[in-house]
């Protein structure tokens, strides 16, 4: 995936309208959104393509499948049916889990990616422990897109020592929780950043300042 300033804007508003006011403000940077439940669950699936047409974004859905493989396709197909390029799997619910992900994105000519580890406090409990044999078991099964934290460098700097060089990161925790841009970018290829552009007083300068301070 090809990403604008190396920036996806996590849109985790809870209406349209606010929704189409913050892209407007700033599409002038940003041209991949990413959809998570929080704005999905508040006005339909529909919001996708209405987005998309609205402002040309790529999208990539947030819906961290994570079932039974026969549910997960179903999950995946009705997600890209309504619009979403890319959509993010869990990794701890295994490889038949991951592969019903894997075929349907590929049915679909769209694209997947795989979470590793979570960039929140909380991953530590269980999720860490297992982060790198979900890595490894995405690079076996030829998966090339990745989600890895940009709250824990260390962690992010061994996942990309698995999946290697030629798989795409993208990586969340940028600003509120605590991570740093810059530095995630060296071992990342986007960042993804939510709170700290939909919450500022001035999205556009604050997405500018952000992209600013990539540099
Ligand atoms: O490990 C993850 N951490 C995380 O924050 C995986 C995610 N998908 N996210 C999402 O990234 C989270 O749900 C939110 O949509 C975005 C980060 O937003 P913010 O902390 O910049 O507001």
């Amino acid at each position: 995936m090809n990403i604008k300033n190396n920036l996806i804007l996590a849109l985790d508003v809870m209406n349209e309208s606010d929704a189409i006011e913050i892209c407007d403000s700033i599409k002038e940077y940003i041209d991949t959104i990413k959809i998570g439940y929080p704005l999905a669950l508040a006005e339909g699936l529909e919001i996708i393509n209405k987005l998309k047409n609205k402002f040309g974004f790529k999208v990539i859905c947030d819906f961290k499948v994570a079932d039974i493989d026969a549910t997960n396709s179903k999950i995946c197909d009705e997600t890209f049916k309504a619009g979403a390029d890319a959509i993010i799997c869990h990794g701890f619910v295994g490889e038949d889990s991951v592969q019903a992900c894997l075929n349907m994105a590929n049915k679909h000519g769209k694209e997947l990616f795989l979470l590793t580890e979570m960039s929140h406090p909380g991953a530590k409990m269980f999720l860490q422990k297992n982060a790198d044999a979900i890595a490894q078991m995405g690079v076996d099964m030829g998966i090339t897109n990745y989600v890895a934290p940009a709250t824990r460098l260390d962690r992010l700097s061994e996942i990309r020592n698995i999946v290697g060089n030629e798989s795409y990161i993208i990586s969340p925790g940028v600003g509120k929780q605590g991570g740093d841009g810059k530095k995630t970018l060296e071992y990342s290829n986007a960042i993804i950043v939510g709170r700290s552009i939909y919450e500022s007083e001035k999205p556009k300068t604050a997405c500018k300042n952000l992209i600013e301070s990539l540099k």
